[in-house]
């Protein structure tokens, strides 16, 4: 069942489910390393290196939020855990990568081959986290194994699963979302409904709920394809 709540950001509904989701050309990619963290970190930073257990060093942070699909479904209060991307970048990322000063938005990578980015700003919001568990476990190839970001006032599709890749650039000129170009607006904040670029949040509202079922439908199958090979 899924009820309207007042408290939800404009078009949004709760759902009950929080199905795999995502871009259909991505559902059958799966990631092949899920049980421990390999990071690759790049772009204008000075030592370029790649991450396995360090991320164990930060304060570990157990965060419930909502989760924001663009296409309209919220799955409210998911019980995340994993370490602030403030500190991740404090601690780790500036005085041991030593990003240029310039450095203002970041590309994330997942196994799958998609792509997302952010910036360093919004990255740096306090509910911002690099996940690696979900209800108490480590998180599922379902939701994200083994690192995923969380992003929770931004729509989903910043909360790139699978993370193997970070690079740190001064813009967003050199950067191709996984998806067509309308479908992904440079910040994406849930509040201010900005869904997509050069196209109505309300709009796009309406051409995307239609989707929800045959795109969760069509994940859960591929994942379940995965799960018998
Ligand atoms: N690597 C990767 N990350 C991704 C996606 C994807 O296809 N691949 N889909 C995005 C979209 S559109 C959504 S809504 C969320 C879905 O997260 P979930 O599968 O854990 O529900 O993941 C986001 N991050
Ligand atoms: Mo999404």
């Amino acid at each position: 069942m899924d009820e309207p709540r007042s408290s939800l950001p404009p078009g949004q509904y709760a759902s009950r489910d929080f199905p795999r989701f995502g871009m259909p050309r991505f559902a059958h990619r799966f990631p092949r390393v899920r049980d421990r963290i390999h990071l690759e970190i790049g772009g204008e930073v000075r030592a370029p290196t790649t991450l396995t257990d360090r991320l164990q060093e930060l304060p570990r942070v157990d965060q419930v939020s909502d989760f924001h699909c663009v296409t309209t479904w919220t799955h409210r209060d998911v019980p995340w855990s994993g370490f602030r991307f403030l500190d991740f970048f404090e601690r780790l990322i500036l005085p041991e990568v030593e990003p240029s000063a310039h450095v203002q938005f970041v590309v994330f990578k997942g196994q799958d081959g998609y792509r997302t980015g952010l910036f360093l700003d919004d990255l740096l919001q306090p509910d911002v986290l690099l996940a690696d568990r979900l209800g108490g476990e480590a998180l599922s190839v379902e939701h994200g194994a083994p690192l995923r970001l969380v992003a929770p006032a931004h729509y989903g599709y910043k909360s790139l699963k699978h993370l193997c890749r970070m690079e740190f650039w001064s813009d967003d000129t050199g950067y191709r979302p996984g998806g067509l170009r309308f479908m992904e607006h440079p910040r994406a904040r849930v509040g201010r409904e900005e869904r997509g670029r050069g196209v109505p949040g309300w709009l796009l509202r309406w051409l995307y709920r239609p989707l929800i079922r045959p795109t969760a439908r069509y994940f859960r199958r591929a994942m379940e394809h995965d799960r018998q090979s």
